[in-house]
């Protein structure tokens, strides 16, 4: 083949591609969709937005403002600790426009995601990490505030403390597990640690534009400065507007890996489902190292343009919740092992 027939392929198989991948009206919209159980009260405050006709970037907003409020949850400055009992947060929003805003490893702010917003609108950045991104949230208007540890998570942390091994895990939900009361409640799994409360979310507003944001302490016990896959664009959060936004959970690390959010988009892209682009990215997973999947667990939740959502899991245990005008629930989602 020369070059002149290679090109006029190219550009045939390109305009078939985006003929197929051509977003038709958006279906059932507004629509919102965040990760885990604790998603419905998250909706429930993105909704205040999406059902009255606002932006999806505010309601996602609003949505991660609402879970960093609770104090009995592993995001915020509730969250649980690293290794030095220090809680650090990350958190990043993503817009219709590709605007994207982050920070990692934040200290004493109590809402992480709206200085990750900031970065998006008054930066020319993407990403603010640790003392500069305390800095620079201070100097925009926010307070310190100290995180002040419930007693579950300084139990935790004691008790993590004595074994006096390095090794954070994620947990796997399909353990026997016991939980504590309030609307976030943390799960606990294994050896008592919720560790899995990553609030991603995705919304698409009733014009159409896709946004989403995530808010997280992270992994429990990690190595102080240790950042996951939440606060990083195309790993923890992707949008893009013409094709679908997707979100993750688990551990970080291995989304990072992948580029797992951006994986999942480019699989929409492709034409495949949700459901169907989040089982594709679990499968570059567990395919490179199946023996060592089986200790991981990682989830994704997708939406496209069409306003479909789903979601893949390595392990049993993954949900996510969904609000739409017709809909408030939560769905489980399925898992490769
Ligand atoms: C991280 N992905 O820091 C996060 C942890 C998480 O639910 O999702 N927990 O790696």
């Amino acid at each position: 083949m020369n070059r002149k027939q290679f090109l006029k392929l190219s550009s045939l198989g390109l305009s078939a591609l985006s003929f197929k991948q051509v977003p038709t009206a958006a279906v059932n919209k507004p629509i919102v969709i965040s990760t885990w159980d604790s998603g419905m009260a998250v909706n429930a405050a993105a909704w205040k937005i999406l059902g009255t006709g606002g932006k999806s970037v505010d309601a996602v907003e609003a949505g991660a403002i609402s879970i960093e409020n609770e104090i009995n949850c592993c995001v915020g400055l509730g969250g649980y600790p690293d290794r030095d009992g220090i809680v650090t947060l990350d958190a990043c929003i993503m817009d219709e426009h590709a605007n994207c805003g982050a920070v990692a490893g934040l200290e004493q702010i109590k809402h992480p995601i709206s200085v990750a917003r900031k970065v998006m609108e008054l930066t020319p950045h993407v990403l603010l990490v640790g003392n500069g991104a305390q800095q620079f949230a201070l100097e925009n208007g926010f307070t310190k505030e100290p995180a002040v540890l419930s007693k579950e998570a300084t139990d935790a942390y004691n008790n993590w403390l004595k074994e006096g091994k390095y090794k954070p895990v994620i947990n796997i939900e399909n353990q026997p597990k016991k939980t504590f009361g309030g609307p976030f409640a943390p799960t606990f799994f294994n050896d008592g640690t919720p560790n899995h409360d990553t609030m991603g979310l995705v919304a698409m507003d009733a014009t159409g534009n896709l946004s989403g944001a995530v808010t997280t302490s992270g992994m429990a016990f990690k190595i102080h400065g240790r950042v996951g896959d939440s606060p990083v664009i195309g790993a923890g959060l992707f949008v893009d507007n013409e094709v679908g936004a997707a979100t993750s959970s688990g551990t970080g690390e291995e989304v990072i890996r992948i580029c797992g959010t951006h994986l999942v988009v480019e699989f929409m892209r492709q034409g495949y489902s949700p459901e169907m682009a989040c089982k594709k990215a679990v499968e570059r997973i567990v395919n490179r190292d199946k023996a060592k999947a089986k200790t991981l667990q990682v989830g994704f939740l997708a939406m496209n343009k069409k306003g479909e959502h789903g979601a893949y899991a390595i392990q049993k245990g993954f949900v996510y919740s969904i609000k739409t005008n017709t809909e408030n629930r939560i769905i489980a989602a399925k898992h490769l092992i």
